[in-house]
């Protein structure tokens, strides 16, 4: 894949990060291109999951890669979580859009959601461990919400005020 494709991941704290994402109207040319760009960007960043709020389009669509080998591609368009366990795990997370930032977020174990894929059609995913986790921390990036929010208030100003200060420190001549 060329560089040429790849997108700017939003920086917590930016507003954008926040908005709410519709629904996709139509799986067509314009979306199967935004899906192989993602997928490239994701990739770049060895990101093992990239919802499109992280890339300012402000549309219900998920790329997620968790396989080792890196050509697992799953595509999940206008996602509804259908059922999710009771059972809950504490995983260490990070996110493309915070970056070097690690701390524990409880999930859980198993969820079910019905999306179409990139063919337009309907499809259901069961999914536990791993795969589990990032479909949730996406759909998460999909309401608007990113993970250093399940943090204590004290956690969120300190990673704030870390991101605020490392963007000013990238922006100066
Ligand atoms: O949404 C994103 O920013 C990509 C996330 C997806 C993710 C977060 C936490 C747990 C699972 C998936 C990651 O930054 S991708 C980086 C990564 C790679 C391997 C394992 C965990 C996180
Ligand atoms: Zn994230």
């Amino acid at each position: 894949m060329s560089q040429a494709d790849l997108l700017p991941i939003l920086c917590y704290p930016d507003p954008r990060l926040h908005k709410v994402a519709k629904p996709v109207e139509a799986v067509d040319g314009r979306i199967r291109d935004l899906i192989e760009q993602m997928f490239a960007t994701m990739y770049d960043a060895h990101g093992i999951g990239l919802a499109a709020t992280q890339v300012d389009v402000h549309e219900r669509l998920i790329v997620i890669d968790v396989s080792e080998s890196r050509d697992q591609r799953l595509v999940l368009i206008n996602p509804e979580i259908e059922w999710a366990s009771d059972e809950k795990r504490k995983g260490e997370e990070g996110c493309l859009s915070v970056p070097g930032i690690y701390d524990g977020v409880e999930r859980s174990i198993g969820v079910k959601v019905r999306a179409l894929d990139e063919k337009g059609e309907s499809r259901v995913i069961e999914a536990e461990g791993m795969l589990a986790v990032c479909i949730q921390h996406e759909m998460d990036h999909l309401m608007g919400k990113v993970f250093v929010e399940y943090l204590s208030p004290l956690k969120q100003g300190r990673i704030k005020t870390k991101m605020v200060k490392a963007a000013r420190e990238a922006a100066r001549p």
